[in-house]
């Protein structure tokens, strides 16, 4: 077991309350299949998937030994006028996964690049097209698209642009789809509001279709408290995007690989965006890696120009790095071998039951569920929004379970390889937790 460390003060821990946390610490030690184990020993059920990226469990030896036999090989290669054969191995594998034409592959290291690099190409693809007026962004309220400067902009997150300012001008938002009034209590998808994805009439109408580059959107908004799009929204989204050749961007970092029962959530609703960021459950998190999807008219439509010339200004010293590159086919075998995805996808009745047997808990006011994801949203303490989720997030740890809050919800995102008993044991814990914290 790893020894704790006995000074906390040097690490300036990420959106954490750090003086909090460093007065009464939660370390880690290791983990395994559905379970951490933390430093003083206790085991707990990862009822999060670590941060929705974890997906086939803990400490894959399949993983590991490909990420220890690649740093052996071959550590690194630049991916500027260079290549190594797993990044167009992985890229070919990862076009073959993704639906329809999104068959160019783009790496970057994190969802946050994901998301910069993304927007972008939405804009390069215009300036190549001749219409380069269009920059203009569309994010939604409670959208999560990570923490650089463009994420943040058309992310709909208040507190994070608080200390930052807007990040990016040209940049407008829809209105998120979730309201308790109409859909609270939903199972799958809700049946009421494909109507607001109208609104971007109103802002087509507003700035004009020819100064907007890229509408960006979470098909299922994650980090905010999974807030599941309406039936119809997104088909709606996309229709209006190509009546006024406005790009569509699926934000896919928690929804891809599995999330949804399905490869992404284009798959398993059956739109099919211009791009598709996704990172997290692509090297089962084992080492940091995003990849850019781009749909052939876009990839075509920036190889053009004289052939010597850089077609993309952009990339990051560690696109495409081999030890990613390796843990991501290693990943994507266990995908297939083990039918994740699938499997994810017979076990959601099941887990649907199992979180809304929480509907009935004093203090529950929604839950909602799909895929293996599920937000528990609780009546917040008065004046103190977020307290009591952080109490039962706390209470939950104590009684052997993780779980993440976002605001007043708690969010349940399983591996794919949870067993029935593992999400019994997860609405257990959550209920038992909440009623404690009434
Ligand atoms: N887009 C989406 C949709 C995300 O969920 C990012 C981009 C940024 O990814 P990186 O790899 O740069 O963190 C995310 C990240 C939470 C939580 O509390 C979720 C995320 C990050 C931190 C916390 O659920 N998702």
């Amino acid at each position: 077991m790893a020894e704790a460390p006995n000074d906390l003060d040097a690490y300036w821990m990420p959106f954490t309350a750090n003086r909090q946390f460093k007065a009464a610490p939660r370390l880690m030690a290791s983990a395994s299949g559905m379970h951490y184990r933390m430093a003083d020993g206790r085991q707990i059920l990862d009822g999060t998937a670590g941060l929705w990226c974890v997906n086939a469990g803990h400490c894959r030896d399949e993983i590991a030994d490909a990420i220890a036999a690649q740093a052996r090989s071959l550590d690194y290669a630049t991916a500027f006028q260079m290549g190594h054969p797993a990044a167009f191995t992985l890229a070919t594998r990862l076009a073959r996964l993704a639906p329809g034409d999104l068959d160019h592959v783009f790496y970057v290291n994190s969802g946050s690049e994901a998301v910069e690099t993304a927007l972008k190409i939405a804009l390069a693809y215009h300036h190549a097209r001749g219409e380069g007026r269009r920059g203009r962004l569309i994010g939604r309220e409670r959208g999560y698209h990570g923490v650089n400067f463009g994420g943040m902009a058309v992310g709909g997150i208040g507190n994070n642009r608080k200390q930052f300012g807007p990040g990016l001008g040209a940049v407008d938002h829809l209105p998120h789809t979730h309201d308790l009034a109409h859909n609270a209590f939903s199972r799958g998808q809700p049946a009421w509001g494909a109507h607001l994805a109208d609104d971007l009439l109103r802002l087509i109408a507003l700035h004009d279709a020819t100064t907007i580059a890229a509408v960006i959107v979470e098909p299922v908004a994650g980090s905010t408290g999974v807030l599941v799009p309406p039936v119809g929204y997104l088909e709606r989204l996309r229709e209006i995007c190509d009546a006024h050749g406005i790009l569509l961007i699926f934000d896919e970092v928690i929804t891809g690989y599995g999330r949804l029962g399905a490869a992404f959530a284009a798959t398993r609703f059956n739109v099919l965006p211009d791009l598709m960021t996704t990172a997290k459950g692509l090297t089962n998190a084992a080492v940091p890696m995003g990849a850019v999807f781009a749909r052939r008219h876009i990839y075509d439509a920036l190889m053009t120009g004289p052939e010597p010339a850089i077609e993309l200004f952009h990339g990051y010293t560690y696109s495409g790095h081999p030890l990613a590159c390796a843990a991501a086919l290693a990943t994507l075998d266990i995908y297939e071998k083990e039918n994740l995805f699938a499997r994810a996808r017979a076990l959601e009745p099941y887990f649907e039951n199992a979180v809304h047997r929480l509907d009935d808990v004093a203090g529950v006011i929604d839950v909602r569920n799909i895929g293996l994801a599920a937000g528990v949203e609780l009546a917040s303490r008065q004046g103190r929004p977020g307290a009591r989720a952080y109490e039962v997030f706390l209470k939950c740890l104590e009684l052997g379970l993780l779980t993440r809050q976002a605001g007043d919800t708690i969010a349940l995102s399983p591996p794919l390889i949870a067993s029935e008993g593992d999400i019994d044991q997860m609405a257990d814990i959550l209920g038992q937790a909440i009623a404690a914290t009434a």
